[in-house]
């Protein structure tokens, strides 16, 4: 019998949408059958770049904005640098990095982890990944970022082979545990990001009513779930899409385009 190789299950969604809960539940399901999976989540904040991410989300509750008009003036003139000496400090203390920059070190996040990823899934292992390419785009863009420019550092990436999208409602989701204490975690903010994930959705390839899996296309399978359901029925409900995926051989990847 030839080979197969692993599966790609990704999990994206809003801040305490409930992600983590579910990549760990999924993970445990797959094992509990005797089939090997590993879990990995971006940003890896373990690496020297997702190190610089960590700082970066530490460092202001308040998102990024998308004009940068102050920090490219600073950069190139030195008058105003003598000037406005009082808000260089203040922006240097924020740890302010470009938003461009920032977009592009979280994909290099994802690129150093592509030789890793494509050794696991040829050698059989599934993957269950907690945030990947669409959160990438999706908050760039909610900063008012171009979409073709937050796209294309990711293109050639492996893509998933089923997001599941965990749709959850804001006023929940900020009232659950632990919101608030990162760069982005502010409710108008995560509204912004909501917009854009249905835009990425309405852009993939939709879940059929049956629950089999659209073989023919070349994109991966997009599921939304109603991620204020209980955790158990959520938890189902992706195992049962995790069922209902197509085997296939070592090198057979969906790329994200
Ligand atoms: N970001 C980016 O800008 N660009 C990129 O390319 C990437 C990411 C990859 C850090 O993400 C930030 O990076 C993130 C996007 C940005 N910023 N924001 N906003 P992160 O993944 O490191 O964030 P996190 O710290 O893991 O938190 P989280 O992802 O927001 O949480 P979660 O994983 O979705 O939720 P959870 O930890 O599973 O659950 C949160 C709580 O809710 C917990 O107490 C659970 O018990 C509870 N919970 C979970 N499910 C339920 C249900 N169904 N009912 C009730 N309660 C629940
Ligand atoms: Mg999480």
């Amino acid at each position: 019998m030839a080979a197969k190789r692993g599966k790609f299950i990704l999990f994206e969604g809003l801040d305490r949408s409930g992600k983590s809960t579910q990549t760990r539940l999924l993970l445990n399901a797959i094992r509990q059958r005797g089939k090997q999976a590993e879990q990995l989540s971006f940003p890896d904040r373990k690496t020297l770049i997702g190190k610089l991410i960590g700082d970066y989300l530490r460092g202001s509750s308040k998102p990024a904005s998308s004009e940068g008009k102050d920090k490219i003036q600073i950069e190139n003139s030195e008058t105003l640098v003598d000037e406005k000496s009082k808000d260089i400090k203040q922006t240097e203390n924020e740890s302010v990095l470009d938003d461009k920059a920032i977009h592009l070190l979280f994909s290099a996040n994802r690129w150093e982890k592509q030789t890793l990823m494509r050794k696991l899934l040829d050698s059989g292992v599934d993957l269950v990944v907690d945030r990947y390419i669409y959160s990438g785009i999706a908050f760039s863009c909610a900063k008012g970022m171009d979409f073709d420019w937050c796209k294309a550092p990711d293109v050639g990436l492996i893509a998933p082979d089923l997001v599941v999208f965990l749709n959850v409602n804001i006023e929940e989701s900020t009232a659950r545990e632990g919101f608030g204490s990162e760069r982005y975690e502010t409710r108008q903010f995560q509204s912004l990001v909501l917009k854009q994930f249905q835009k990425l959705e309405k852009m993939a390839v939709p879940q059929s009513s049956n629950h089999s899996l659209d073989v023919v296309s070349q994109q991966p399978l997009w599921i939304t779930i109603n991620a204020s359901q209980s955790i158990d029925s959520i938890s189902k409900s992706v195992i049962s899409y995790y069922n209902s995926l197509q085997d296939k051989s070592p090198g057979d990847y969906f790329i994200f385009k």
